[in-house]
Formats: structure tokens, C-alpha cells, sequence
């Protein structure tokens, strides 16, 4: 969180946290003391039929970005990108040492040394928190070491399942893409969802698409300058908002899902604290949703089925994830 501080400008009179979002509304205790996936219980059987009644034509779309792409990794600051190694290959088996197996078998091995947030990725619930608290109640200390609580495990061993919504607010804007600190609210996605042809439904799971990214590709050095990502802006009301249609998961095209800094309060990331913190609302971020906008552009089907599948790793903060949408 840090990071934002030090690329942006740093707000020394910003409320804490504790009293932003003091009234604000919570699902801790909801699913019971042991929940680790929140808001995803609202996935239940009956909403993956639901985001299976809205296939019409079985185009499939995939929505990861590529790991260690040529043009670049976009990642938070502070973070850095994949590094893939080459353990074995073809030249690994010319020296006398080199092992031999019968019959002349030779492959290819490699290993990733990454961020699990540094791709496009599932925050576990527990990834960020404020006042010692982590998502339904947990102390903060249980991430020592790793996550004890709400780890992505959770996430990785339920799956995700349900209608997913395209809302892209770059052509709603009439925009290639939106522009570095541009703010957008709950009422904007509404506006955004009735000019496509559709309502907002409760339990969809929300995908937004801003086309920022593009922007790093362009120019990496600029990009981070002054880091400020648009997104989503903090409002008690926003809150209410999702928290009264019950959204299950939040997926973008930018790196961190919502504005870097909250323009009114000088507060960094308050609404991954108030969705994923308070309301156990799940965070995809980093997607490409390019090819599926062109695709909803095209034939004017905003609404689908949206499958994830985050890895299971063993109390981790997040997880690399490539997630497939239906049509
Ligand atoms: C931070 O938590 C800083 O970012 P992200 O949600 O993008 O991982």
C-alpha cells in the first residue's frame, strides 16, 4: 500500500481507515467464524444455472494476459514481473554428466519465480486489511508467514461460477480507453449496463473494463509516472450498493480495481477494504477483456457464463488464473 505513497502524492492528513469506514456495512460472521471466500457463497447452484441460461452461440473467451510478454508484464509498483528460468533443455543433455535415461528420452523443464499478484490474478480475502482485522474477523497476525486464514486456498477449492456481466466503461465513454485518475461510480456502471441493453442483476459477477493497460504497452516509463489507475470511486453509497445486490466478485482490466487514490480523501485502495475486507467481495484484476468487448460490441450480448478457477496454493495471498467466459 505503501507503494501508492511513494509514486503518487502522499496524503499525511488522510483519514484512517478505521474511521473512513466505520459505519460502513459488513458480512463478517455471515457465512459462519470459518469463512474464507465470502461473497462467493452467494455463487450457489442456482446462479451458476442462471449464468448458464445466458450461453446463446458457445464462443469462449479466456481473459488472462499473457506471463512474460514480450511487451512488458504491468505490474503494481513495487512489484516485479514473472521471471521464468530454463532448467532443462535440449542443451542440458550434450555434456558426459548430463543424465541418461533408457531408451533416449530428453524434455524440457522451467520454474516461475512471481508475484502471485503479478499477473492477472484472485486476491485471497485475506490480502489486505486495516486495523489488525482481516476479512470476517480474523486477527492480521494469521498472515504471518503466510495465510493461516482466508488464504487463496479457499478460493482455488470452491471455483467460480456464475453469470458474469461485461460493462465496458471505455466505450460507454466513448473512449479507447480511460484515462489516468478517472473516477467512475455504482450509478455510472447502472448508466453503463442500460445503454448496453441490459440491467444489472443481484449476485452477477461484475467485469469492467477501463482498456488503462494499454497505456503501459505504449509507454512504460509514463505509465508509472505519477502512478494513478482509474477505476471505481469510494462512497458510503457505492458500498451499499454492492453490498445490497450482494456481488459476489469484482473483475477489471486494471492492476488494482479501482482508483489508486481516492480523490476526496487521500486514502489509497478504500474500497479493497471495504468490499474485500468487510463485505468478503473477491478482486480478479489484470484481465485482458479486449477480444470479449469486441465480441459484446459486435453482437450486443453483455451477459454469459464466467468460469475461474484460481490455484490452489497452500496460504498464499493470491493466484495466477486464466478465466474462461462463455457466451
Ligand atoms: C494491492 O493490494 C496493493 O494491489 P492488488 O490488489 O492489485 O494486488
Amino acid at each position: 500500500m505503501g507503494h501508492a505513497h511513494d509514486h503518487g502524492h502522499t496524503h499525511d492528513d488522510a483519514p484512517l481507515m478505521e474511521d473512513l469506514l466505520r459505519n460502513a456495512p459488513s458480512n463478517w460472521g455471515r457465512w459462519g467464524p470459518d469463512d474464507e471466500v465470502g461473497a462467493l457463497n452467494f455463487l450457489t447452484p442456482a446462479e451458476v444455472l442462471r449464468g448458464v441460461s445466458h450461453i446463446r452461440s458457445g464462443e469462449t473467451f479466456t481473459l488472462q494476459r499473457l506471463i512474460g510478454d514480450p511487451r512488458g508484464d504491468p505490474v503494481w509498483p513495487g512489484r516485479t514481473p514473472a521471471e521464468r528460468t530454463m532448467v532443462f533443455d535440449e542443451s542440458s543433455w550434450d555434456g558426459p554428466d548430463a543424465p541418461r535415461f533408457p531408451g533416449g528420452l530428453h524434455y524440457a523443464d522451467d520454474k516461475l519465480d512471481a508475484f502471485l499478484q503479478g499477473s492477472t490474478q484472485y486476491d485471497a480475502l485475506g490480502h489486505v486489511w486495516y486495523g489488525g482485522r482481516i476479512w470476517n474477523g480474523y486477527d492480521a497476525r494469521t498472515t504471518v508467514g503466510g495465510l493461516d486464514k482466508a488464504s487463496v486456498e479457499a478460493l482455488g477449492a470452491r471455483g467460480i461460477v456464475g453469470r458474469g456481466v461485461l460493462l465496458d466503461m471505455a466505450r460507454h465513454r466513448g473512449k479507447a480507453a480511460l484515462e489516468r485518475a478517472e473516477t467512475f461510480t455504482h450509478e455510472d456502471l447502472m448508466a453503463c449496463a442500460k445503454a448496453q441493453g441490459h440491467t444489472i442483476e443481484k449476485h452477477d459477477i461484475l467485469i469492467v473494463r477501463t482498456n488503462f493497460l494499454s497505456g503501459f504497452y505504449e509507454d512504460q516509463a509514463s505509465f508509472y509516472d505519477d502512478f494513478c489507475e482509474p477505476g471505481l470511486t469510494y462512497s458510503p453509497e457505492l458500498v451499499d450498493w454492492f453490498h445490497a445486490m450482494e456481488i459476489p466478485n469484482l473483475v477489471t482490466d486494471t492492476i488494482a480495481n479501482e482508483v489508486t487514490m481516492d480523490p476526496v480523501h487521500g486514502v489509497a485502495l478504500p474500497l479493497h477494504c471495504a468490499l474485500m475486507r468487510n463485505l468478503g467481495v473477491t478482486l480478479t484484476e489484470i484481465c485482458d477483456l479486449e477480444a470479449l468487448a469486441d465480441s459484446c460490441a459486435r453482437d450486443g450480448r453483455y451477459t454469459f457464463l464466467y468460469v475461474a478457477a484460481p490455484l490452489k496454493i497452500h496460504r498464499a495471498t493470491g493466484s495466477p488464473v486464466n478465466p474462461v467466459v462463455i457466451k
